[in-house]
Order: C-alpha cells, then structure tokens, then sequence
C-alpha cells in the first residue's frame, strides 16, 4: 500500500524513521510479516543520521564492511564500498540502494513530522497526529528515530545578534557551504568537531576552535580498499557475521584478551604502535581491560597524550589539547585524519574555553572572559540531546494519559531497552537501555528490529494484542544497566553524552547498557525462550 493512498489510516504498525533502524524493521513488518504498515520521516528521503549530518569531512568510524546489513547475502554482494571508512554520501547511497531494492520508500510518508502519539487504552490503539494535519490510529508504534538525531545548539547569550551565519554539524545545509575566504570559528571537539576541523582549515582564512574538553583521537587511516579486500567481504559473509555476533561492540575485530599491565613498558609500547599505524577503533581492542582497569587505561592514555605532543608544534597548543580529564574511551573515541597536524597551520588557532568560557555572542563573534574573537560564521559541532531526548520529541502519553516526559523525569526507565512500562505496544529500536551506541550500530539495529518482528508475530500467531513490561523486571533492568556501567570506566567522564552530563538539566543517568553486544544477544534470546520473561501479553 503507497503511503500516499493511505486512505483508512489505520494501520497495524507505523515506523517513525527512514534510516537504517526504519527501513530495515519497513521490511520485516511489511513484507516478511505482511502488515499494513506506515513510515514517517521529518526528512524528504531515507538516511536518518546519514541524511542530516552533511557536514564537512562527515564520515563513519564504524569500517565499512560492517557497516551494513548482514540479513542478506543478496545485498552484500550486490554492494562494494569503495573506502576504509565510509563517508556520508557513500552512506546515503548505500540506504537508497537498500530502500530500492525493497522498494521501501513508497510505504513512507517523507518531510512528515509525527506530533504526538496518544495510547487509547480501551481500543488498545495508538492514536497519531501528524503536521499535516491527518491521524491514524495503529495497534503497534515503532520509534526508530536514532540516538544522535536531536541537534544540541548551545544556549549562547546573543546568538541571535551575530550577523554571520552559524550552522550546526547535524543540520547541515545541503547546498554545502563555501568557507573561502572566511574566518571562522568551530565549538565542538567530540567525534564530529575533530572530523569537520582539518577539512574546514583547508577551505577557511583563518579558523579558531573552541575547546571545552580535549579529547583523545586515533588516526582513522582511511583510504580505498583493494581489490582482494573486496572479494574477501563478498565471499566470507558468514566469517564476518560471527565475529560481529561474537565481539562486546559488534566491530569486525576481536579484543585483545592480553592485560595491558601483563606486558613490560617496551612490550605494550610495541602493541601500541602497531595499533597506532594500524589506526581506527581497533586501537581500543589492544588489551582486554582497557576499560576495565584504571591502571590499564592510564597506559593507551599516556601513549596517545605523548603523540598528541609530538604531533603538535606549538607547546600551548600541544598542552591545551593532551591536557585530557578522562580515561581514553570513557567518552566515545574519535577517529580523526590530520586532525593533530591541522593545529601546526599558521591560520589555525585553538582556544581554551575551560580556561576562558564563552560568555557571550556579539554581532562579530564569540565573547569569552579573555576576549571578542571576530568571526564570519560560526560552526556548532556541539553534539546532541542524545537518546531521550529524539523519544521524548515524539509526545507520547501511554496509559492513563501519562506523558513519557513525565514516566522519564528521572532518567529512562525501560526494560532491555526495548519498552517502557505503561507505554503498550510502543517499541524502541536501540533504546535507552540497549547496547545502541556503544556498538558498530547496524549490528544492534538488526538484532532490535528482528526480536521486535519476532516479537509482533509471536503475538500475531498466539491472538495476543498488547505487550509491555512488567515494571518489575524493568527496575530490575535499570538496575543491571546500572551495574554494566559501573563495572567499566565510562560512567568516569563526567561530560559525557552517554550520562546526558552534556545538556543542562537533563537527569544524570549512564543510558547505553555497557555489558556488551554479544552477551545482551543472548539475553534477549533467553527471554524469548522463557515465554518472553518480563513482558506481560494480554
Ligand atoms: O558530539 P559530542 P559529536 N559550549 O557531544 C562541546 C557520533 N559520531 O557530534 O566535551 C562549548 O561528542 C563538547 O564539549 P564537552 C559518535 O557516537 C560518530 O562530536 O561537553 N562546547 C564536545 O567537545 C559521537 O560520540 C562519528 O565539554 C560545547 C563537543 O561540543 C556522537 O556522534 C562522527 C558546548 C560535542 O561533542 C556525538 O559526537 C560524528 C557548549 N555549550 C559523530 N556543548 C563517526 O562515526 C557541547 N560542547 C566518526
């Protein structure tokens, strides 16, 4: 059924979100369970993250080869990636390419917005109201609206009286934007600032960042794949299945099972390196307890703090940025190309905004307590409201018109980050409470979207027509999301997304569960097993 001959609206599932979690669960509701289903999207096509985040050097850190689909051999040897690391527009591609080949797109309603979702608890439906104004009513509500898809903009005093343009990194216009000839500033040094940085100095007058945190980065290494590499992903799909499957983050690599602090200086300094030249993510695989242990992480850190120092001419510069508050990896890791070396170029300056914050913004620039930085366009690579927040901008009320707003005043409660009690039949693809981000995430979004299809049809088989937790097993849980997290040094980095440290007000809650991708598998598949253990089915 096309979206636009939606006529009765009413439907058996909508699915907020055309990126990889929407288009993947379209196809298994649609075609494999033949449901009467409906997509919404904000944006006037597929991609998701990879439709919004255009900004320069936007890239993925996840290699390519398993950043994508593993439910079909068909598309794995129908598409080659050409790079290490895909880039945005490659990404972009690869999705048309999927949401053709199933031609997905049509049971998608695009540059829609979902304004609310309100569950009526005697028809046991879900009662949807849209910007354009029409309504639909549907037995199971889909969020797989993404963890980084709601833009954190700083709330900088006079922003609206600067008289350049200001962007931010996941809103970018998608004309581009032409940086000859200007001066312009970047607030922001997490994975997207250190991506966007040495492309914008290579086009700009002059650039200043502006850095809150300094950040570890490892050298991505990207580059085209051979020719060999390409076969071998095309013939030993299940080879690398297995080892997604297997790995705590659902990488394409094992970890190391060697303790750093087993080996001597010399020995783990040659582990390093060999890290470091190979680059990327691996870099974190080095040792087992990179994470784990204090002691441990503090030897990657001092190793990427020196080659910060030696990468980087300027002493002050060298200093503001090794000069880093948190075990390496505690934060998400960048991976970066030229990203040290860019603050070696004579237009290129780096301010301390710790030392110095921004106070304000005049008509010129930005103001901190050292100083006006005259800029002609500001860059806002300052991150997202993550996980909650693109959730809670769907206005859901569930049972007894309780708004999720107010079910997750103190952070969000939820059960394997699937559901949340009191929200009947309402789904989270890579919720709150799921591996999701701290994962290579077509891995996590395939294992969400096959238990929920799972789910759907084991209810659809036995006539059964609403499904939510038990509260009970939801606090308990949180309390394991809780303990995961505890169990590693993550929860060490106070400024961290994954706590919601980096939006004021938002509740101090470690969000992803951090007992990794492999054992949350099994987990899930054991309360399928049980009866689908901690659920209540009527
Ligand atoms: O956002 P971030 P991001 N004033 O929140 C600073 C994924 N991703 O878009 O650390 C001044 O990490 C903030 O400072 P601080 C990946 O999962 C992946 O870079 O809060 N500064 C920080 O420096 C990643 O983790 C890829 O003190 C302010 C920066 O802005 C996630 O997206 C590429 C500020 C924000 O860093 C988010 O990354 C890009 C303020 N008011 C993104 N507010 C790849 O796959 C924030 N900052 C490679």
């Amino acid at each position: 059924m096309s979206a636009n001959d939606q006529t009765q609206h009413q439907l058996d599932a909508v699915i907020i979100g055309a990126g990889f979690s929407g288009l993947y669960q379209m196809l298994c509701l649609r075609d494999r369970l033949g449901l009467s289903v409906l997509g919404l999207d904000m944006a006037d096509g597929v991609g998701g993250t990879w439709y919004w985040n255009r900004y320069p050097g936007a890239r993925c850190d996840s290699e390519s080869h398993s950043y994508s689909y593993y439910f079909s051999d068909e598309l794995l040897k129908k598409w080659t990636w050409s790079e290490r690391y895909p880039g945005q527009a490659e990404i972009l591609e690869y999705l048309n390419f999927v949401a053709d080949h199933f031609d997905l797109k049509r049971s998608f309603r695009f540059k829609t917005k979902l304004l609310s979702a309100h569950y009526d608890e005697q028809a046991n439906l879900w009662e949807l109201c849209t910007d354009d104004g029409e309504r639909y009513r549907t037995r199971f509500l889909i969020s797989a609206v993404g963890n980084l898809s709601s833009a954190n903009i700083p709330a900088i005093p006079g922003l609206d009286r600067f008289k350049g343009p200001w962007y931010h990194t996941g809103q970018w216009p998608h004309e581009g934007v032409d940086f000859t000839g200007l001066s312009v500033g970047v607030v922001g040094t997490g994975s997207t600032g250190i991506q966007a940085i040495p492309v914008i100095a290579a086009q700009a007058k002059s650039l200043t960042v502006f850095q809150r945190t300094a950040n570890y980065s490892i050298p991505a290494h990207n580059g085209p794949l051979d020719d060999a590499f390409k076969a071998y992903c095309k013939d030993h799909p299940d080879e690398i299945r297995t080892i997604l499957h297997a790995t705590p983050n659902g990488h394409p690599f094992y970890i190391s099972e060697t303790s750093a602090l087993s080996l001597s200086e010399q020995e783990r300094h040659a582990v390093y390196e060999k890290a470091w030249e190979k680059g990327g993510l691996r870099f974190r695989a080095s040792f087992k307890d990179l994470l784990s242990s204090e002691e441990a992480n503090k030897t990657a850190a001092e190793f990427i703090k020196q080659k910060i120092r030696s990468m980087v001419k300027d002493p002050r510069k060298a200093q503001v940025l090794s000069d880093i508050d948190h075990p390496f990896a505690a934060k998400r890791p960048p991976i970066d190309t030229h990203y040290f070396e860019t603050y070696n170029l004579a237009h290129v300056d780096l301010i301390d905004i710790r030392e110095n914050p921004i106070d304000s913004m005049t008509e010129e620039g930005i103001r901190t307590t050292n100083g006006l930085f005259k800029l002609d366009a500001i860059v806002f690579a300052t991150g997202f409201d993550a996980m909650t927040r693109p959730i809670l901008n769907l206005n859901l009320r569930g049972r007894n018109g309780v708004a999720l707003s107010d079910a997750w005043e103190a952070g969000p409660i939820n059960y394997m980050g699937l559901q949340v009690p009191g929200f009947p039949n309402f789904f989270m693809v890579t919720g709150p409470g799921s591996p999701s981000v701290l994962t290579n995430m077509p891995v996590a979004i395939e294992q969400h979207v096959e238990w929920i299809s799972d789910c759907i049809a084991h209810m659809r088989a036995e006539g059964l027509h609403r499904v939510e937790p038990q509260p009970q097993a939801s606090a308990q849980w949180m309390q394991e999301v809780n303990q995961a997290a505890a169990a590693t040094l993550l929860p060490k980095a106070k400024h961290s997304w994954y706590l919601g440290a980096n939006i004021p007000g938002k509740p101090r809650v470690f969000m992803p569960y951090a007992g990794g991708m492999a054992h949350y598998r099994k987990r899930c598949e054991t309360i399928t097993a049980n009866g689908y253990e901690g659920f209540l089915m009527a």
